[in-house]
């Protein structure tokens, strides 16, 4: 089945998550209205007699594989086997099935954590395995390693077409907000809005500050998973033989550059503590989005932009102040 028809049957996995509701809305925009959800409740993807037999009986087209345990730099070093055993759980267990359906493409979705520590900036996607991981995400960027190099293998052995999307920093609307497990944009913007609503003088910022991020709005990433889709199978393996597509904006800035902004957006005035306990986690992981790029896909979000949207989703939800 083409994607160019709208009949094609896609299964979403993690269509909750931050990633998953915005690839959804992307979809149902489009047109495509046979889409495969399941939430966490309906099916567990660490089970994997339950994944194959959802497979078997649904036989979708495509799969995005956007179901994963994910966090900010402390769920990450708090959590370690819970990060490691879910995320090795659930893309073995799909990647599998999918395989043996015969899927006409995958999506797996993976994070630049992947890449060393010490890694040339832009990082391209040929740093894989070159370098040792940063500590406080190892475990979950070693699953997502074994994730990318089984999609590899199973193009090889299989002729399977499953691609692998490395996201920077994602943000956006129906993000997590809860302080001691989220990343650092959704922390931070709670954390200012509400010492606002309260009158607070001072917000505690993680760490010093200085490492750089690059953030990408969920929207845009949500595009260029459509976009990988639909990419010809040939130009798609031409420009990236291992199956590897890093997607970010191509900038970066700091935390403390970071911190500016959200205080603009939330007009916060008082002033910033940085709590030198917690990590600074990688000093740098910008990526090399020249691959993307020559294949016709760039982000389009300013960031101000993205921020903007997302504190006007924050505000609507129950847990704002
Ligand atoms: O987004 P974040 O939690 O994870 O933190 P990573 C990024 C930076 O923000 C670190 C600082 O230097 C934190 O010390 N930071 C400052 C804060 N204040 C806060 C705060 O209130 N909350 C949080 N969370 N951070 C994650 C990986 O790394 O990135 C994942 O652990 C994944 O595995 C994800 O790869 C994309 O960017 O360091």
């Amino acid at each position: 089945m083409q994607l160019s028809s709208k009949e094609a049957r896609i299964y979403v996995a993690g269509h909750r998550g931050l990633l998953g509701q915005a690839i959804v809305r992307h979809l149902r925009h489009e047109g495509f209205g046979r889409l495969i959800l399941r939430t966490r409740a309906e099916l567990d993807l660490r089970n994997q007699a339950e994944v194959q037999r959802f497979m078997a009986a649904e036989r979708p087209d495509y799969i995005v594989l956007a179901a994963a345990r994910v966090g900010g730099i402390l769920a990450n070093d708090t959590y370690p086997a819970d990060f490691i055993n879910d995320n090795l759980l659930i893309q073995n267990h799909v990647l599998q099935a999918a395989a043996a359906e015969q899927v006409s493409r995958l999506i797996f979705l993976g994070s630049t954590c992947i890449y060393p520590r010490e890694a040339p900036q832009p990082i391209p996607e040929t740093s894989l395995l070159t370098g040792p991981l940063e500590v406080t995400n190892r475990w979950y960027a070693v699953a997502k390693i074994a994730g990318v190099t089984q999609c590899q293998a199973l193009r090889k052995q299989h002729g399977c077409d499953f691609v692998s999307l490395m996201a920077t920093n994602l943000y956006g609307p129906g993000d997590n907000f809860d302080l001691a497990t989220s990343h650092v944009l959704p922390a931070l913007l709670r954390k200012f809005h509400e010492a606002r609503v309260r009158g607070r003088r001072t917000v505690s910022v993680w760490g010093t500050g200085t490492p750089k991020r690059e953030f990408l709005y969920s929207e845009d990433m949500a595009d260029a998973c459509l976009f990988a889709l639909r990419i010809p199978e040939s130009a798609l393996y031409a420009m990236a033989p291992d199956g590897l597509l890093n997607v970010g904006t191509g900038t970066d800035i700091s935390i403390n550059e970071l911190c500016d902004l959200l205080v603009r957006v939330v007009g916060f005035k008082g002033t910033i503590v940085h709590d030198r306990s917690k990590p600074d986690g990688t000093p740098r992981k910008l990526v090399d989005v020249s691959r993307m790029k020559a294949l016709g896909w760039q982000a389009s979000t300013p960031l101000k932009r993205g921020i903007e949207q997302t504190y006007a989703w924050y505000k609507t939800t129950e847990n704002a102040c």
